[in-house]
């Protein structure tokens, strides 16, 4: 007889609990609202971005609880926060929520904690809840906001025993895994509670100890039992586990493994979302300058909507608050770029002709919007769709796009010369 893995044991339990959970009514509309919304801003700000080094600087410069604790938040003083412009930015970008890390794998929140005084109000300078001014601002600007909470911390002495992380922190070797659980429950439950409605939240570091109780479900329920409508999703990089209402793809179009991240994330049929840095770091990095173009941006969040996901596309401020000009002189552009072409992508699904090295498509009602990426001849050749055409036109000028349709192909005639380098978009209007 085979034996049973564990593994095998614990795919079989989750799948016997995956029937059991049913969104409510609220959150399948939360769910509908994040398919429509198709573009959010990431953030990833924390004591960290003092260092200017990424916001694993405490794990990869292997400094200690102590002089984590002695050198970051003490120093942390965002004199330059200004949450109205940072929504505004995101705002005028086009997008339409906002991720925020509420504690990130250093522990430290960044909120004013009840159940801690490892926060940006009692450990900082600073004092103020930088989470509770971003709400505020959030909810006047009609943005919905999201935290990421990372479930991995480097700082708390329970989480023990150690995942694949944060061995250097200098903790004892000891800890009561069920009190770490219980800790992030109650800092989930303060979440929950003092931000107004949310978004949902966006976990992280799962993966650092993919075989430990995590008793997802018990705090899954706690979430939707406070706010039905918000979303949980998880950067496990595995299926969707039951409880969870949104699939993310870390750095990757659905389906792809460019990063190495996703080699076992299937994709499942919850709404999908990718996120991406805009140079090659989540939190702020002084020295990376590998900023991607507004090109490359654009056709990364219309190649998302071709493939079903939102874009969640990062920024990480620096530690006195300000964003750098790099980051938003881009965003305008695309926002730019959105304000224009913007009924291509917000409120499409994938479209009927699946996404290839040419672009992708993304369909409305009965219109299909060809999203032509990366094609320099006179004719670009479609699988034929079932449904007639009533019409084909540029969204750019209205002007008609010449077509002729095969026993099995889509023919449809562009000007070389008159192609968009970003994104030439064409209407097809087709029977109902
Ligand atoms: C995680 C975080 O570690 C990172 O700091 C950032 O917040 C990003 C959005 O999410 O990235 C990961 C996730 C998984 C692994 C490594 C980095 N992994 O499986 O090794």
């Amino acid at each position: 007889m085979k034996r049973l893995t564990l593994a095998a044991l614990l795919v079989a339990a989750t799948a016997a609990v995956a029937e059991d959970y049913k969104p409510t009514p609220e959150n399948l509309k939360t769910r509908e609202w994040f398919q429509e919304a198709r573009f959010g801003l990431f953030i990833h700000w924390g004591v960290y971005a003092l260092r200017g080094d990424g916001e694993w600087v405490m794990q990869q410069q292997r400094i200690t609880i102590p002089e984590y604790e002695r050198d970051f938040p003490p120093a942390f003083n965002p004199v330059k926060y200004d949450p109205a412009a940072w929504v505004a930015m995101a705002k005028a970008a086009g997008m339409k929520y906002v991720t925020i890390t509420s504690k990130h794998h250093d522990g430290f929140a960044m909120y004013d904690s009840k159940v801690s005084d490892y926060d940006v109000v009692e450990r900082t300078p600073y004092g103020k809840d930088v989470l509770k001014m971003l709400a505020e601002e959030c909810r006047k600007q009609g943005l919905k906001l999201f935290f990421y909470h990372s479930q991995l911390d480097w700082h708390h002495p329970d989480y023990f025993p150690r995942g694949r992380t944060g061995l250097f922190a200098g903790r004892a070797e000891k800890g009561e895994w069920t009190r770490y659980i219980d800790y992030m429950d109650t800092q989930l439950r303060e979440l929950l509670t003092g931000y107004g409605e949310l978004g949902g939240i966006w976990f992280d570091g799962w993966w650092d100890k993919p075989e430990a109780d995590w008793r997802l479900e018990k705090t899954y329920k706690l979430i939707h039992d406070i706010q039905p409508q918000a979303l949980i999703g998880s950067n496990h990089h595995r299926k969707p586990l039951p409880g969870e209402d949104f699939q993310m793809f870390e750095k990757d179009l659905p389906g792809s493994n460019t990063a190495g991240f996703n080699d076992k994330s299937e994709i499942g049929s919850l709404p999908l979302e990718m996120c991406e840095t805009i140079n090659n770091s989540w939190g702020y990095n002084k020295s990376d300058g590998s900023y991607k173009s507004t090109k490359q941006i654009v056709q990364l969040l219309v190649r998302a909507a071709g493939y079903d996901a939102n874009l969640l596309l990062n920024v990480g401020p620096k530690p006195d608050g300000s964003i750098q000009p790099e980051f938003v002189a881009r965003l305008k552009e695309v926002g730019d770029w959105l304000g224009k072409n913007g009924e291509s992508v917000y409120g499409t699904r994938s479209g009927p002709f699946p996404p290839r090295h040419w672009g992708v498509s993304t369909r409305k009602g009965n219109k299909v919007y060809v999203h032509v990426l990366d094609w320099k001849d006179a004719v670009l050749p479609l699988p034929r769709p079932t449904k007639a055409i009533k019409s084909a036109r540029f969204l750019a000028d209205g002007k008609p796009v010449a077509f002729t349709l095969d026993k099995d192909a889509l023919l449809l005639r562009l000007d070389p010369k008159g192609l968009d380098p970003i994104d030439t978009v064409v209407v097809l209007e087709t029977a109902p």
